[in-house]
């Protein structure tokens, strides 16, 4: 029986947004373990978070927030998500705020480190700590993950750096600061915006993204904000124009046919953003449903 782990990370100090920390119960509460066993998984929950102490609010190393923090978390995560994957169980780790993906790849890239990373968003998270406007460390964890940045706040510098420009690949970008803009210009960095999805059509972009990452194990970074906000309203930064919801679940679907994955994050789901019941409804339901057309659901 395959294993899989699942990872509560309800973790929000990457953003100024509370609420974000609530996805994972509500994702436990919509019945995914039991999904995910009916699909033949033997299903563990982890919560490497469960010691940690409220985030002091006021800690900042310049204009970043939370760095102590963000970097405590993620190093729980990965130290958890690396126990997971050393004993051959599948990591799909709910978030929380998307700086939590700075755990989750380091310990993919820990133990297959020809690992590939597909990065699935409407914004890049490629701010350094100089070109971040905002501070929010949502926004940056991509820079940590390729040791982009020279002066490292002591919480963060146990991150490995291991990923490598041409082992990820975008898809579903449509916000993107000019700042990261450049980075992924002068990188080389494979970015397929909404633009080349209307373009090419999404089953050619997936393509194109697996192509340009090359063969070995694949990482799943599924921030539900790349989906069109009409389908996934309760999220800290949603962003018009986005993947339609067949769009968003064909794409794990494929993934799911490679039968490359080998762990896979859902972030960036904030309840309480929700201006009513239906809106918690449909975003809990598109992150579920992403999460269980990864692991195979829909495949006959
Ligand atoms: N680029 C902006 C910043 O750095 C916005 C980041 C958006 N947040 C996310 N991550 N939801 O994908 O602050
Ligand atoms: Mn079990
Ligand atoms: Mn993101
Ligand atoms: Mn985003």
């Amino acid at each position: 029986m395959p294993q899989l782990s699942i990872v509560l990370a309800p973790f929000s100090g990457g953003q100024p947004r509370k609420g974000v920390d609530l996805g994972p119960k509500y994702m436990l509460k919509q019945g995914l373990p039991t999904h995910l066993e009916e699909l033949g998984y033997d299903v563990e929950i982890n919560e490497p978070l469960a010691g940690l102490p409220e985030a002091e609010e006021d800690d900042k190393f310049g204009h970043i927030k939370n760095p102590t923090s963000v970097g405590d978390a993620t190093k729980l995560i990965y130290e958890n998500n690396l126990e997971a994957l050393n004993k051959n169980s599948f990591p799909l780790t709910l978030g929380g705020d998307h700086s939590i993906a700075i755990g989750t790849v380091s310990a993919v890239l820990e133990k297959h480190p020809d690992a590939g990373l597909l990065w699935v968003d409407a914004h890049a998270d490629i701010n350094t700590l100089e070109s971040t406007i905002s501070g929010n460390l949502h926004g940056c964890p991509v820079s940590f993950l390729m040791g982009l940045n020279e002066n490292v706040p002591t919480s963060l510098q146990w991150v490995p750096k291991k990923l490598r420009p041409n082992k990820i690949a975008y898809i579903g970008l449509r916000d993107v600061d000019p700042g990261e803009k450049q980075i992924l210009k002068k990188l080389g960095i494979p970015a397929f915006s909404m633009y080349h999805i209307d373009r090419y059509g999404m089953n050619t972009v997936i393509e194109m993204a697996l192509e340009a990452i090359g063969p070995g194990p694949l990482i799943l970074s599924y921030d539900v904000d790349a989906i069109d906000p009409q389908y996934v309203p309760a999220t800290g930064t949603p962003v018009r124009g986005g993947l339609t919801l067949r769009e968003a679940l064909f794409l794990p679907e494929r993934l799911a046919e490679t039968k490359r994955l080998v762990a896979m994050d859902v972030v960036e789901v904030n309840p309480r953003l929700a201006s009513n019941d239906v809106h918690v409804v449909d975003t809990i339901s598109a992150g579920c449903a992403v999460a269980r057309c990864a692991l195979g659901e829909t495949l006959l």
